[in-house]
């Protein structure tokens, strides 16, 4: 691979991400709506926003292999949620399809399956119970993702993304937490792998306390390496447990189900 791009590049995962994915080709072009600091000599910068087609299209050419985490992260008004993670998914797709379709890594959530009980168990084909409007975009970047494999042969691994950060920092994190370390081997095992295809897989560390089942992505030969365990005595310790009633402790997507839908200004 000779150029990979990283969208979301100023974000908190996208700037860990631009250390760590450094070694997967010679020139990273790292793109974000926001400032992208100075550029390393590995690396070509592109501020653009996901919602400008031609601007988009521009980004992806020349590219070999991209890493989707721009978009909207968390819950907001539907305007936001629409410009970031639907016209911007939208434009990356149709981009991708006219530049070689490069391989897709999708930064999907948790929130497209958020409302299920922490009591079920679910693997690829669970029906998707998106807990906002976040939720929401989620599936549809999703379908988009699966409808550009049928119809095209576009290649993406849907990457449902629990909780990434360095450490747990709550209970319901235990479950949901993914290693930055697990989710860069992932990334490396979509790319190499000879047939990727278009699968759905939740990202998440190996951690004792598991509601998703990876079985039908075992073709992939991705293993997770991490455990939430050896954080859990120190969080026990700091962190209040919530009440047995709150989201948190219900739904898979936790505090997001009790969000209302974000009025327009
Ligand atoms: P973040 O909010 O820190 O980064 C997202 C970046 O996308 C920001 O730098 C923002 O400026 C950029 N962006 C937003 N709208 C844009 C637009 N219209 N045009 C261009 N750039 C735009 O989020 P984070 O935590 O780094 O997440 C990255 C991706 O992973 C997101 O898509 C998020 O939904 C997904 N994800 C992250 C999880 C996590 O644990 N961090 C969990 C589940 C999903
Ligand atoms: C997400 O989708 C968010 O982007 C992230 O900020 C976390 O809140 C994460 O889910 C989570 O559910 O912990």
């Amino acid at each position: 691979m000779q150029r990979l791009l990283i969208t979301g590049a100023a974000g908190f995962l996208g700037n860990m991400m631009r250390q760590r994915l450094a070694h997967l080709a010679p020139i990273l072009r790292l793109s974000d709506v926001a400032d992208l600091g100075a550029a390393a000599a590995n690396e070509e910068l592109v501020q653009c926003n996901l919602d400008d087609a031609a601007a988009v299209d521009d980004l992806v050419a020349g590219c070999d292999a991209i890493v989707h985490l721009g978009g909207r992260s968390i819950e907001d008004k539907w305007s936001v949620i629409r410009q970031s993670n639907i016209e911007g998914v939208v434009n990356l797709y149709e981009a991708a399809r006219k530049h070689g379709m490069p391989r897709i890594i999708f930064a999907s959530s948790n929130h497209a399956i958020g409302y299920h009980k922490q009591t079920e168990r679910l693997d690829a084909s669970a029906t998707t119970r998106p807990d906002g409007l976040y939720g929401v975009s989620k599936v549809f970047g999703e379908s988009m993702a699966s409808m550009y494999y049928d119809k095209f042969g576009q290649q993406t691994a849907i990457v449902r993304i629990g909780s990434c950060l360095d450490a747990p920092v709550t209970h319901r994190m235990l479950a949901t937490w993914f290693s930055p370390d697990d989710f860069v081997s992932l990334i490396e095992r979509a790319f190499t792998v000879p047939h990727l295809g278009c699968p759905i897989i939740y990202g998440a560390s190996d951690n004792s306390t598991s509601w998703w089942d990876n079985s039908q992505t075992a073709y992939l030969g991705w293993q997770p390496k991490d455990n939430s365990d050896k954080f859990r005595d120190h969080l026990m310790k700091t962190v209040p447990q919530p009440a047995p009633d709150a989201p948190d402790v219900i739904y898979q997507g936790g505090v997001f189900t009790a969000d209302g839908i974000h009025p327009e200004d």
